[in-house]
């Protein structure tokens, strides 16, 4: 009997120390992420939900990937005309405890210059540049729409 409480006690320890070892939950996330399909030499751009779920704010500052020329942060909106216009944005503010949706017809990850097609079905790798947290790589799925 008392071995095998010696048993559980050692079992318990093992638990806490491999507790104690693993990595804390990721402060800044993105779900939900698309992106549109396109052609090589041509543009596209990428959505999804960044979510802080940090006690601080932080801020998108900046997107890469080697599938294209340069990635920039833009924002479309609608000029006096009624034509849709976009242009640089960022840094996106992320405050804490929030997330903030990049969508068609609001901020977007541009995509300029595709160094491949961009098909329905495949990915494309692309990394955010935060003002504080680490940067996050993503494997984007090409689709024609949100998830
Ligand atoms: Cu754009």
């Amino acid at each position: 009997m008392k071995k095998k409480l010696w048993k559980i006690f050692v079992l318990l320890l093992l638990l806490g120390i491999t507790a104690a070892c693993q990595p804390k939950t990721a402060s800044l996330s993105a779900k939900a992420a698309w992106a549109r399909p396109g052609s090589a030499g041509g543009n596209s751009a990428a959505y999804m939900i960044l979510q802080n779920s940090l006690d601080s704010p932080d801020a998108l500052v900046s997107a890469s990937s080697d599938s294209a020329d340069s990635v920039e942060i833009h924002m479309s909106s609608m000029d006096a005309n009624g034509t849709m216009m976009m242009r640089p944005a960022g840094p996106v503010e992320l405050p804490a405890q929030s997330s903030v949706e990049l969508k068609p017809g609001g901020l977007h990850i541009m995509l300029i210059g595709l160094k491949d097609d961009l098909n329905t079905g495949g990915t494309i790798t692309v990394t955010l540049q935060f003002e504080k947290a680490d940067p996050l790589t993503l494997e984007i799925p090409i689709q024609e729409s949100a998830p």
